[in-house]
């Protein structure tokens, strides 16, 4: 069976759905702090877990018999400025309890998040390599290279078949954003919808690689799936799908709704996506597990906005 640790999260919650599409509701437990998803909690088993209750998480491997966990709680990037030693908490000895557990229960397969966030200034920012130098300043991205240093080690100690992809910025309509530096990015299409002028984080030339978490889920199943002897890397994978700025996605959204309208404030999450790169070099990734993004900014906009349409409809009807 299959333990998902922060399925309530913005990734936790649709690949969540997406595994239980897969292979049975019953056979995925969500867990999380508190789920304010009910969708989650209807649709199959909800425990209630604290990842650093090493304890709880062990019984709930041996009581659900699980053989593969998704760790997928974290505290992002944004968040994590405000409370340093909670991030590195959280997100340190979440991850080693979940190694340790693998080790000591000899669990399948661990998958864990990583994120572009992990590269930092001095990394070279334009089609960033597999391989780079890697000098995060945020506590989360010192957190998510040190995790990717730990679960290449599990493997190669171990023998723990762990997998990870490093994200960048994940944009959803089902679920807020958790505290990331690429929020904007979700938010933009709900005030757009509302009819509001949307105030912007981010200043307007700010280029980050993003993808559409349909591309994000099906990357992760891809990745879990594929045959061990073909993955070359086990720290985590670069991922990419689209890059924009905040006034290229506006001028998309602009397309659709011709009031929208957007303002730039840009706050402290500035210097955080000034820190990241502009565009991922996934070659590695598509040579290895043949990975292939299908969103682009026209269609992952036109895809949010109906989708967010229908919603607002069922809700008012
Ligand atoms: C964050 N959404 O902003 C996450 C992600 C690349 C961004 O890691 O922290």
């Amino acid at each position: 069976n299959i333990l998902i640790i922060g399925a309530c999260g913005q990734l936790g919650t649709e690949l969540t759905l997406a595994l239980r599409e897969m292979y049975g509701a019953a056979q995925v437990i969500a867990s999380d702090l508190q789920c304010r998803v009910p969708v989650l909690a209807e649709s199959g088993p909800f425990e209630q877990l604290d990842v650093l209750d090493s304890r709880k998480l062990g019984q709930l491997v041996d009581t659900y018999k699980i053989s593969h966990i998704y760790h997928l709680a974290a505290i992002l990037s944004a968040t994590g400025e405000k409370n340093p030693k909670l991030a590195w908490d959280v997100n340190m000895a979440g991850l080693l309890n979940v190694l340790e557990l693998a080790r000591e229960k000899k669990l399948k397969k661990v998958y864990w998040p990583s994120s572009i966030a992990v590269f930092g200034p001095h990394t070279p920012s334009q089609q960033t390599p597999q391989y780079a130098v890697m000098d995060p300043n945020t506590v989360y991205g010192i957190s998510k290279q040190a995790g990717e240093r730990w679960c290449e080690y599990y493997f190669q100690k171990y023998g723990i078949d762990v997998r990870s992809l490093r994200y960048p910025g994940l944009i959803s309509y089902k679920t807020p954003p958790g505290g990331g530096t690429t929020d904007y990015a979700v938010e933009i299409y709900h005030k757009a919808l509302e009819g509001e002028v949307y105030e912007c984080f981010l200043k307007e030339k700010t280029y980050l690689p993003m993808m559409y978490m349909p591309d994000a889920v099906k990357a992760t199943i891809q990745l879990m799936e594929a045959e061990a002897a073909k993955l070359t890397v086990r720290s985590s994978y670069n991922v990419g799908a689209i890059s924009f700025s905040p006034e290229e996605i506006a001028a998309e959204i602009k397309k659709h709704i011709s009031t929208f309208s957007i303002r730039y404030k840009p706050d402290y999450r500035q210097q955080i996506a000034d820190s990241w790169p502009s565009s991922i070099d996934d070659s590695v990734a598509r040579a290895d597990w043949a990975w292939q993004p299908e969103y682009s900014l026209p269609t992952m906009t036109k895809d949010i906005l109906s989708n967010l349409r229908k919603l607002k409809m069922q809700a008012v009807s």
